[in-house]
């Protein structure tokens, strides 16, 4: 198995890992993800979750905050699932205080800093991100 990422993106554990500089809607991000043969990245567990946080630290001290992940409740409100594996988000949240929301008109699932702490808001498909965040397996 080769373990080399494209020159942009970050290897973790056989997935690579891109943070886009193109600000998009969760839609319009997920079509770039495709494009790129990968899709918005899934965060279920700590120790990825620990890794995009340290990404999103170096990207936060520049002043970019939030990152849209692939997940999503379209189907059912309040049933979140991931986009990469259709399944749903179970054993691992990290939602911030307050989350999530739910409303039929919040359906796309973000990750901001709270505090130093990288955590899960929920946001609308059209709202704009200053990041997508692309995964894809090597
Ligand atoms: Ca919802």
């Amino acid at each position: 198995m080769c373990l080399d990422c494209p020159v942009g993106w970050a290897s973790y554990n056989g997935e690579c890992f891109h943070f886009s500089k193109s600000t998009a809607s969760w839609l319009d991000a997920q079509a770039a993800c495709r494009q790129m043969g990968g899709y918005l990245a899934t965060d279920d567990n700590k120790e990825k979750h620990d890794f995009l946080t340290n990404i999103a630290s170096v990207i936060h001290s520049f002043g970019e905050t939030v990152f849209w992940l692939g997940g999503d409740d379209y189907l059912f409100e309040g049933v979140w699932r991931w986009e990469e594996t259709g399944g749903p988000v179970v054993s691992f949240t990290k939602w911030a205080p307050g989350y999530p929301t739910n409303s039929s008109d919040t359906n796309c699932l973000g990750m901001v800093f709270v505090d130093t702490e990288l955590m899960w808001k929920v946001g609308t498909l059209l709202k704009l991100s200053k990041y997508t965040k692309c995964a894809q397996h090597i």
